[in-house]
C-alpha cells in the first residue's frame, strides 16, 4: 500500500485502532523511502512532508498516529544525503514498529498480574492492549471470562468477542446500555486508549465515560491499557484534543428518519483521572496522574517542545 492508500483505508476505518493506525503510518512513510530509488533528496523530502500530511489529516484523535510519524520524521531536516535520508527513515519505521508490538506485549505481561484466577472482566470496543492482558491472564491458566460491549455504531466489539472466542476464552456480548446492569458482578474493567493528556485525561472510545462512571458507582477498578506513544506532548502545550466526529449514516440508514433530523457521531469520549485507578504502559503500571512525566521522558521533552510550539 503506498501512503495515500494507507491514509484512505485508515479514514475508513478499513485499518483502525489507535496502536494498529500508528504502525501503518510508520510503515506508509518507509514505503516512501523504499520507493524512492532516484538521488532527488528534495524530491523524497517533498514525497515524506505530502505523506507526513495525508496520514494526519487521515483520523484527528488519536495521538498515537501523530507521534509515529514524529517518531519517523524528527530531525531529519537536518540529513543532507539521500541515501542517508532513506536509510534513517526505514530504520525509524522499523523501529517504530518492533516497539510498538513489543510494547504491547509488554502490557499483557504487566497487566495478567493484576488479574486474579475466577476474574469477570469487562472491555469496551476493540483494543489490542487491553485484549493482550485479557490473553495473557487466560494463557497462565487464569480462569477469566469477558463481557464485551457492542460499542457502537461500528460494532468493534464483534471483533472482540471473535478474538477472544478463537482463543478459546468465554465471553458475553452485551449492548453499550447493558453496562451498568452487569456491572455489579464484575472483578475490573480495562478499556484502550487513543490518546492520554499531560493531565491525565484518557481520551477512548464513545461511551468510555459512561463506563467509567459505572464502574466508580459499583468500586470496580477502571484499568486503561496504553503504550507510552498514545500519551499527547502536544496538550502539555495548551493545545485540545480534537473529538472526531464521523458521518450519519454510521448510524442512521438513508431515509430511516426524516433529513431534517440532525445525528451526532462523536466517536470518542473523555475519562476524568479520578475516574481511573491505572494504566498500564510498557514500562510499568502507572496512576493517570504520572502522564506529565511519561511524555517528558518517554517521548524526549525538549525536541517535543521545539515541534509542538511551532506549528
Ligand atoms: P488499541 C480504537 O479506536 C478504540 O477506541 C480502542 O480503544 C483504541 O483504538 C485503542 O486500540 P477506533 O480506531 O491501540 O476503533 O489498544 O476508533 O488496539
Amino acid at each position: 500500500m503506498n501512503v495515500e492508500e494507507t491514509a484512505g483505508s485508515i479514514r475508513r476505518m478499513e485499518i483502525r485502532g489507535a496502536g494498529q493506525i500508528a504502525r501503518a503510518a510508520a510503515e506508509a512513510l518507509k514505503q516512501i523511502a523504499v520507493e524512492h530509488r532516484e538521488s532527488d533528496l528534495e524530491g523524497l523530502r517533498r514525497k515524506l512532508t505530502e505523506g507526513r500530511e495525508a496520514l494526519l489529516s487521515s483520523r484527528p484523535t488519536a495521538v498515537s498516529l501523530w507521534n509515529a510519524v514524529q517518531w519517523v520524521l524528527r530531525g531529519t531536516d537536518e540529513i543532507r544525503e539521500v541515501g542517508e535520508l532513506r536509510e534513517t527513515i526505514i530504520r525509524r519505521a522499523d523501529e517504530f514498529v518492533t516497539r510498538s508490538r513489543t510494547a504491547v506485549e509488554r502490557i499483557g505481561v504487566i497487566g495478567a498480574r493484576r488479574i486474579r484466577d475466577g476474574d469477570r472482566l469487562l472491555t469496551h470496543c476493540n483494543s489490542s492492549a487491553a485484549l493482550s492482558v485479557i490473553r495473557k491472564a487466560h494463557r497462565e491458566g487464569k480462569k477469566v471470562e469477558v463481557i464485551a460491549t457492542e460499542s457502537r455504531p461500528w460494532r468493534q466489539g464483534l471483533i472482540t468477542v471473535r478474538q477472544l472466542a478463537d482463543e478459546g476464552i468465554p465471553v458475553t456480548l452485551i449492548v453499550d446500555s447493558a453496562v451498568r446492569w452487569v456491572m455489579r458482578g464484575i472483578d475490573a474493567v480495562l478499556v484502550g486508549a487513543d490518546t492520554i493528556t499531560s493531565n491525565g485525561v484518557v481520551i477512548n472510545k464513545i461511551g468510555t465515560s459512561l463506563i467509567a462512571l459505572a464502574a466508580d458507582e459499583a468500586r470496580v477498578p477502571f484499568m486503561v491499557c496504553a503504550e507510552t506513544y498514545k500519551f499527547s506532548p502536544r496538550t502539555m502545550f495548551g493545545e485540545l484534543v480534537e473529538i472526531e466526529e464521523r458521518d450519519r449514516t454510521e448510524v442512521v440508514r438513508p431515509g430511516e428518519i426524516p433529513d431534517e433530523v440532525d445525528v451526532l457521531n462523536p466517536v470518542f469520549d473523555a475519562t476524568s483521572p479520578e475516574y481511573i485507578d491505572s494504566i498500564i504502559t510498557e514500562i510499568g503500571l502507572m496512576s493517570p496522574y504520572s502522564s506529565y512525566e511519561i511524555i517528558v521522558r518517554e517521548l524526549g521533552h525538549e525536541f517535543l517542545f521545539e515541534d509542538s510550539l511551532t506549528e
